[in-house]
């Protein structure tokens, strides 16, 4: 997962790690960091030719990021409906989008889609020492 930088700068780290706790996940790794443009970028290759790709990178390189492993059975798809859907506007009551996300731009957290794109998103962020 990443913490995104409206959720550092709006005070939320410790209240959506609180939830995402308490939902019976558990922290393989965690670092406080800012991502560069080229980072940025290469995390979000797959957007790169959508309109919003720009302003995207400009949000994600706007200031630090909390980026964490987490585990749990399930976790992919369990993460994705703790955090609710891209637009807060459409996510569930009671979801981490719905209660910290400011709009589909600037929406709080990211979750893997994929286990497979999990693992590559764990390379990304973390060395092996850098795993517990
Ligand atoms: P998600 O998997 O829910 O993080 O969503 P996507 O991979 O589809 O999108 C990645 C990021 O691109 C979103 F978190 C925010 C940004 N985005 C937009 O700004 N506008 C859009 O229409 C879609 C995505």
């Amino acid at each position: 997962t990443m913490l995104k930088p409206d959720s550092v700068r709006n005070g939320n780290i410790g209240a959506i790690l609180d939830k995402i706790i308490k939902s019976g996940f558990k922290i393989k790794a965690m670092k406080f960091t800012k991502m560069s443009n080229e980072k940025a970028g290469d995390f979000y290759a797959i957007h790169r030719e959508r309109p919003f790709f720009n302003d995207l990178i400009e949000y994600m390189t706007s200031g630090p990021i909390v980026a964490a492993i987490l585990e749990k059975e399930n976790a992919v798809n369990d993460f994705r409906d703790l955090i609710g859907s891209t637009n807060p506007e459409d996510a569930e009551a009671g979801t981490i989008r719905k209660m910290f996300a400011k709009s589909i731009s600037e929406n709080a957290i990211h979750g893997g889609d994929s286990d497979e794109n999990a693992k590559i998103e764990c390379e990304f962020h973390f060395s092996s020492q850098e795993i517990f």
